[in-house]
């Protein structure tokens, strides 16, 4: 019997009756954009939710990094890591400033903050790291590097919606954090984003910025664009939100279940999560050591995807490699990005996806090692 195809992600989704339900409300309203009933409502859920005081929603993920380096009046170059989507990188570039890479360290794949002083320069404005996966970046180090050289600190948490460390959300750190609410994303909106921020007059620029700089009637104080979010996505939040605790219990079962099974076999590494972080569960990346394993990442990828199972190279190549960027950034410059992005595969991960869909991935994986073993 020919299997269903299992892809990297699906979106996680509320009961349709519920959707329908809020549908007819927005159609009572007349009201179907700016600012309404059901954005307001999900900005008030969403800060109760994660525990954080001061969030806008935005249309997507980047068009509020980009928004938040607008906001922050980023100028020069601005310190990041080539380990993650496309996204980071066109931000600061689409903003007219120069990403200058950091290596990842190879225990998480966030920025390593012991390489992050020697590329500061007089020109440097800022850092912009990602809790890549919703892996937490050393956020206490980072701190004391901008105090001490005054930079701005945003950090591309899109990965890291209802990420903690203690009981402090991950989002609260730094002078802003992006959070992407993408189909693909633990928790979503369809399209959609937020900026979480923490001065008032960041937030009065944040607000203006993304309605065409409008404060009023007839004032416009900047040059701002349209980000704002329409109240059928703020819906699909507010569905969403209220299954949160379920997507994640389910998810973290079934990245349990990979632990267990992927662990143990020579060649695979699966990162450890910190104790004192709440995680989300929301990528399963392991790393292929050929040496060991006796095959590649792709020979790992092919194999899945005769079976139909749709596993991802996030994140190859490094940004800096992007064919884009090609002779402006170098990706061996960052050796241990560059190396991470050689060997990294990220497996299907979803609340829907079955712990038997889950044993077939890891057996598959486990008789290609085992195949090679005997040889
Ligand atoms: N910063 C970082 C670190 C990010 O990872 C991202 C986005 C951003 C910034 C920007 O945030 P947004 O502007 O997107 O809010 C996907 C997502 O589109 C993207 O949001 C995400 N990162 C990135 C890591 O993954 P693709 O090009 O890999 O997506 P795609 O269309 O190949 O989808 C992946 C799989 O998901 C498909 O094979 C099947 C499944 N899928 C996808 C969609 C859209 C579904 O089952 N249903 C769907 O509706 O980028």
């Amino acid at each position: 019997m020919e299997q269903k195809p299992i892809y990297v992600t699906r979106p996680e989704m509320p009961p349709l009756e519920e959707y329908v339900e809020k549908l007819k409300e927005i159609w009572e309203s007349g009201w179907l954009t700016n600012m309404g009933n059901m954005h307001c409502c999900l900005e008030k859920e969403l800060k109760k939710f994660l525990g954080i005081e001061k969030l806008f929603l935005f249309t997507n993920g980047h068009i509020a990094l980009e928004t938040a380096i607008e906001a922050l009046e980023l100028t020069g170059e601005v310190i990041t890591t080539p380990f993650t989507f496309s996204s980071t990188t066109h931000a600061i570039v689409r903003k007219g400033l120069t990403p200058v890479f950091c290596d990842i360290n190879s225990s998480d794949y966030t920025i390593d903050t012991n390489k992050i002083e020697d590329l500061i320069t007089e020109k440097t404005s800022a850092i912009l790291p990602v809790h890549v996966y919703g892996n937490i970046c050393n956020v206490e180090e980072i701190d004391k590097i901008a105090k001490k050289y005054n930079l701005k600190v945003i950090y591309d948490a899109a990965h890291a919606f209802g990420v903690s460390k203690g009981k402090k959300s991950i989002l609260e750190y730094g002078d802003a954090s992006m959070v992407s609410f993408h189909a693909t994303k633990v928790f979503n909106t369809v399209e959609g984003g937020a900026v979480i921020y923490k001065e008032p007059d960041i937030g009065k620029k944040l607000l203006a910025l993304k309605n065409f700089g409008i404060r009023s009637e007839e004032k416009v104080d900047y040059i701002g664009g349209n980000a704002k979010m329409d109240e059928f996505r703020a819906a699909m939040g507010l569905c969403n939100l209220k299954y949160m605790e379920t997507f994640i219990r389910k998810r973290k079962q079934i990245y349990e279940r990979y632990v267990e099974r992927l662990e143990p076999l020579s060649g695979i590494i699966v990162h450890p999560l910190l104790a004192e972080a709440q995680s989300n569960y929301s990528y399963f990346p392991i790393l292929v050591q050929e040496e060991e394993a006796g095959v590649d990442r792709d020979e790992i990828y092919e194999a899945l995807r005769k079976e139909q199972i749709f596993a991802r190279k996030y994140f190859y190549p490094l940004t800096s490699g992007l064919n884009c960027y090609q002779n402006r950034f170098h990706p061996e410059e960052t050796p241990i990005a560059y190396e991470t992005a050689k060997k990294v595969l990220t497996l299907p991960l979803y609340s829907n996806l079955s712990l038997e869909q889950a044993d077939r991935i890891c057996q598959i994986i486990s008789q290609l090692i085992g195949r090679k073993e005997m040889l």
